[in-house]
């Protein structure tokens, strides 16, 4: 079979068949998930169509306004992964809290950590949005979970990844062995191999950061940004690219090369540390980027060896392709001006 050809529940199961102890509860795991992203991608793709746009009204733990498609993704994740027998605990950016599997429900090894629908304040203008995820294994002895098996750092993942629900509904992930990407076939509802070993240029064209925001940024971050623009015959012009929406803008840097960044920034007091979630959003794509050959840092640390103190800590990213990455952390590090 050509490789165009593989599904993604054939590509799980060719590594798993590498893995010679693998039990195929991970693999298992993985597709109660990817049934969970088909299921929400119909959903994104009627949004239009049905009275399923529009506020709640709630607001979720970040102080934000919930929209139904947020809800909707972060129900339908939990009601399946809670029957799938693999999970010790979850938990959403959409929850303040670890969401435990229910009494009476079979227990398993691992953990969930997912953001549901990010980038979901895009939904009403029909922009890419994703859901993003990452599994870790528990750590803590005997039945149930201690927050110490949600609080690990990045470098412990077994598998993270993302869906992004755009012009076509793509998934893309690693397990620690490169980066796949496959792309949903709505006629058959597989997700087939398009993106077969996906490597980030070492250097790219393009820079993603929401440049409205300059005024609140650091002397250092606004350096590197201006080296970016500046005119240098040593260096690439760069272009300005910012969907708004992670997933979006992090799989086009994937693909093209580049830097995304959502640094820290003063505009809010109670988020002095960037906006972008450490174990939801930057842990995983770090994973990714990292594995497809990229970069993660908050400028000063690799993200992937983040400590996580809480569960919806927030971090400065700067993600990419390596050069940028390193150019970026030479401005934070005092090497560069
Ligand atoms: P969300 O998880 O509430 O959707 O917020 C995260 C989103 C990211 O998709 C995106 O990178 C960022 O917020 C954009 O924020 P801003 O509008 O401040 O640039
Ligand atoms: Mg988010």
């Amino acid at each position: 079979m050509s490789e165009i050809g593989i599904t993604v529940t054939q590509h799980l199961l060719g590594q798993q068949a590498e893995h010679g102890g693998a039990t195929g509860a991970f693999t298992r795991l993985l597709n109660e998930l990817i049934l969970s992203a088909k299921i929400i991608s119909r959903e994104v793709t009627k949004a239009g169509l049905v009275e399923i746009l529009g506020f709640t009204g709630a607001r979720n733990v970040q102080d934000e306004q919930v929209r139904k498609l947020d809800v909707y993704a972060h129900d339908i994740i939990i009601r399946r992964l809670c029957h799938s027998g693999h999970l010790c605990v979850m938990a959403s950016e959409e929850d303040a809290d670890p969401i435990e599997i229910p009494r009476g429900f079979q227990v398993g090894n691992y953990v969930l950590m997912f953001d549901p629908l990010d980038g979901s304040s895009n939904i009403d203008a029909n922009v890419s949005i994703g859901t993003i995820f990452s599994i870790l294994r528990k750590k803590s002895p005997g039945v149930g979970y201690q927050m110490s098996d949600l609080l690990q750092p990045g470098f412990q993942q077994v598998a993270a990844g993302y869906f992004l629900y755009g012009s076509s509904t793509m998934m893309v992930y690693t397990t620690g062995a490169g980066v796949s990407g496959f792309t949903l076939d709505p006629s058959v509802g597989e997700f087939l191999l398009s993106h077969p070993n996906i490597e980030i240029p070492s250097r790219g064209k393009i820079f993603s950061a929401n440049v409205g925001y300059w005024d609140y940024w650091s002397q250092e971050t606004k350096n590197y940004i201006d080296y970016l623009r500046r005119p240098d015959q040593n260096k690439p012009v760069y272009s300005c690219r910012y969907i708004g929406s992670l997933v979006a803008d992090f799989h086009r840097t994937l693909l093209y090369g580049g830097v995304f960044l959502y640094p820290a920034d003063s505009k809010d007091p109670k988020k002095p540390h960037g906006k972008l979630r450490l174990l939801y959003e930057c842990s995983p794509l770090a994973f990714v980027c990292e594995q497809a050959g990229g970069a993660a840092t908050t400028g000063r640390e690799r993200i992937m060896e983040i400590m996580p103190q809480e569960l919806h800590q927030r971090v400065p990213i700067i993600i990419g392709s390596p050069e940028e990455v390193y150019m970026a952390e030479q401005f934070y590090d005092g090497r560069l001006s």
